[in-house]
């Protein structure tokens, strides 16, 4: 559907910070489509970021935002969702911020499956800071603090937040922005915690330092490492290796939402001290 993307954006803030190709422009504008397709009002969006190149996303969509601390996203959003149930959440954050500094935050999160729709604009480093190795770098990529080559193991955001019991969780990669938004409206929809894994390119601070010269090749890399979970569920263990289903990966709609179960709780204590 055509409309205009001005009146989404803090155009005065354009051109945006990030370095050109960047995914994170790409999700900024699934963003928006997802917004708008939605219907919801953009004052009663929020947008919460952290710190990071990710936690740039704050500053351009128009509508009511905060750029909190680094790894401290989900502890704001809480908050403000707890202090005003009727508005739309969205958090944008990067793999650093949501899973190695704010990771204990991610999960606890999931578990209470408040109505907050967490983006992890995972780009396999941190890439505001120059490369250090993040929680999903993949093992044996050069990074600053690892450049004999990483030797962690990653985590798997969407087996993370499933098992942390997050109610809606999905992958989507940069190279598909139409999937980004279909599943954004679905999440942004959801009564409940939504966890995204969003697949993006940093072609500077990671890319050109592990031999993917062209900016291109990232997106080849970013690309060769995922399929539609219908794909994915067909292949034998030995192929799954090192591949990601994308998609809607969990959905439960029957799970109480923390907002609703924190009013029921408030009620039922109030009542109990006689309505004081
Ligand atoms: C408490 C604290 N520790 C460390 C930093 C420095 N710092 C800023 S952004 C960042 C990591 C950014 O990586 P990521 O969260 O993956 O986001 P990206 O820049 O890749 O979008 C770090 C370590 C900080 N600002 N605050």
């Amino acid at each position: 559907m055509a409309f205009n993307y001005d009146e989404y954006l803090r155009v005065e803030k354009m051109p945006t910070l990030w370095c050109w190709g960047c995914g994170d422009g790409v999700i900024l504008k699934s963003i928006i489509r997802a917004i708008n397709a939605i219907g919801w009002d953009m004052n009663d969006v929020c947008l919460v970021s952290g710190i990071g190149c990710s936690g740039r996303m704050s500053s351009y969509v128009n509508c009511n935002t905060v750029h909190t601390t680094h790894g401290r996203t989900l502890p704001y959003a809480t908050g403000i969702k707890l202090a005003n149930p009727d508005k739309h959440i969205i958090v944008v954050s990067g793999d650093g911020d949501s899973l190695a500094i704010g990771g204990n935050h991610t999960i606890h999160a999931c578990r209470r499956n408040i109505d907050i729709n967490h983006i992890i604009i995972n780009n396999f480093i941190y890439g505001l800071t120059n490369s250090q190795t993040s929680p999903t770098t993949p093992k044996g990529f050069w990074t600053v603090t690892a450049p004999g080559g990483n030797i962690d193991n990653q985590f798997d955001i969407c087996e993370l937040g499933i098992a942390a019991g997050a109610t809606f969780v999905a992958r989507e990669s940069v190279l598909d922005p139409k999937k980004i938004e279909k599943v954004f409206i679905e999440g942004f929809k959801h009564k409940g915690f939504s966890l995204f894994d969003i697949n993006s390119n940093c072609h500077v601070n990671l890319g050109r330092k592990n031999k993917m010269i062209e900016a291109t090749d990232m997106l080849k890399w970013l690309d060769s490492r995922v399929l539609p979970k219908r794909k994915y569920d067909e292949l034998s263990p030995e192929d799954k290796k090192d591949k990601f289903p994308t998609g809607i990966l969990k959905h439960d709609t029957e799970a109480k939402e923390y907002c609703e179960a924190y009013a029921e709780y408030k009620a039922k204590v109030t009542a109990k001290k006689g309505g004081h």
